[in-house]
């Protein structure tokens, strides 16, 4: 079931994965703690990117303000099914997922974004002694938090700006608390095999053995039907994709010349997941951080993996983390699916 060639391939290694709250960061860890990625960590990433053979960007660079709300976008359009479909399916089940929440628990959310699935759960869950969205963009978390407190004025709502791909602090405020996590959008998708895996066995250490994790996963489904949610008529995940290199002229001070790179979407079947990459339109060089990158017509910049799982392929991966189903509701097309998972073999 698991790809071996995806394992080794995996981004990060589980010694610098120990995202458990006594974890001790290390130095530029302790930098970053708080503040999001900061531009040097885009430019070393970029660079790193870019010299490979095969030229890649880290999908997580996406987020920035700008690509926060360009997300925003995507999940409003009518081919993009995950959230409408993930929503619905969170709403028919609320009662159920209120139960996981007994009192004094904290609500642990991964890659919250705008938070706004978290309020359906919110509305539900009156007992939580705090919220805490983890998010990478600091301008979601910003946005996100003075929502949710105005809407939940007695709830703490305790946000951690960071990777949670990296060792992270919790507040030390929930330390004795019970934990709830929630990692909706099928943000898990855009991991390989082998870093999911490890972000899960991390999610498990932070949220100890025997709590629950609610995880909303895409399915494998009509190859027609993915294209269309990855590369929409308005443009506007084009325009997503296209913000990486929008963010590096305005961050780096790169001279990429967007009407030069074009948007694409494919399906690779073998992996089961969408690819996203930029693609050259023309032979042309482009300055970053004061190195010259040169890009034939047609090279492509791969961006993103979305992966897209059944649920036994999904309940392999979880178990090879150490997390054992407890509940899978789809919707009637079986379009996405959300599960809650204990941890614990
Ligand atoms: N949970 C929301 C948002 C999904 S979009 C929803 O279901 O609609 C993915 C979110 O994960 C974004 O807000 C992005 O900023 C965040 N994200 C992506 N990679 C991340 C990382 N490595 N660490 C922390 N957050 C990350
Ligand atoms: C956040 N993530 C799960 C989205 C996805 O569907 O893979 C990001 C996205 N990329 C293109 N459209 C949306």
């Amino acid at each position: 079931m698991i790809d071996e060639d995806d394992r080794t391939a995996a981004r990060f290694e589980p010694s610098d994965a120990d995202l458990g709250p006594d974890a001790e960061p290390r130095d530029e860890e302790t930098r970053e703690q708080g503040r999001g990625e900061p531009s040097d960590a885009f430019a070393a990433a970029l660079i790193a990117g870019l010299s490979m053979p095969a030229k890649s960007i880290p999908c997580r660079f996406f987020y920035d303000a700008t690509g926060s709300a360009l997300f925003e976008r995507i999940t409003e359009l009518p081919e993009y099914y995950p959230t409408r479909i993930e929503t619905e399916i969170l709403a028919d089940h609320a009662d159920e997922l209120a139960a996981l929440a007994r009192p004094g628990t904290a609500l642990i959310e991964f890659g919250s974004g705008s938070s706004t699935k978290t309020e359906l759960l919110l509305a539900r869950m009156t007992d939580l002694s705090a919220y805490v969205p983890i998010d990478i963009s600091g301008a979601a978390l910003r946005e996100a938090k003075a929502r949710i407190g105005e809407r939940f004025s007695d709830l703490p709502v305790l946000p951690v700006e960071g990777d949670f791909s990296r060792p992270l602090h919790l507040p030390a405020q929930i330390e004795e608390c019970a934990r709830l996590g929630f990692f909706p959008g099928s943000t898990i998708g855009n991991l390989r095999q082998g870093e999911a895996i490890a972000l899960l066995a991390n999610m498990r250490r932070i949220l100890g053995e025997g709590a629950r994790l609610i995880i909303g996963v895409d399915l494998k489904k009509d190859v027609r039907q993915l294209l269309a949610a990855y590369d929409d008529p308005a443009g506007a995940t084009a325009e997503f994709n296209l913000n990486l290199l929008a963010r590096a002229n305005r961050e780096l001070g790169a001279n990429f010349d967007l009407k030069q790179f074009a948007h694409s979407a494919t399906y690779d079947v073998r992996h089961g997941r969408i690819d996203m990459h930029l693609v050259s339109r023309r032979p042309q060089t482009v300055t970053v951080c004061g190195r010259r990158f040169g890009f034939l017509e047609g090279e492509r910049i791969h961006t993103e993996h979305s992966h897209k799982y059944d649920i036994e392929g999904f309940h392999t991966l979880a178990g090879e983390a150490g997390w054992r189903p407890q509940a899978v509701w789809v919707d009637p097309e079986r379009l996405f699916s959300v599960h809650v998972l204990v941890a614990g073999r």
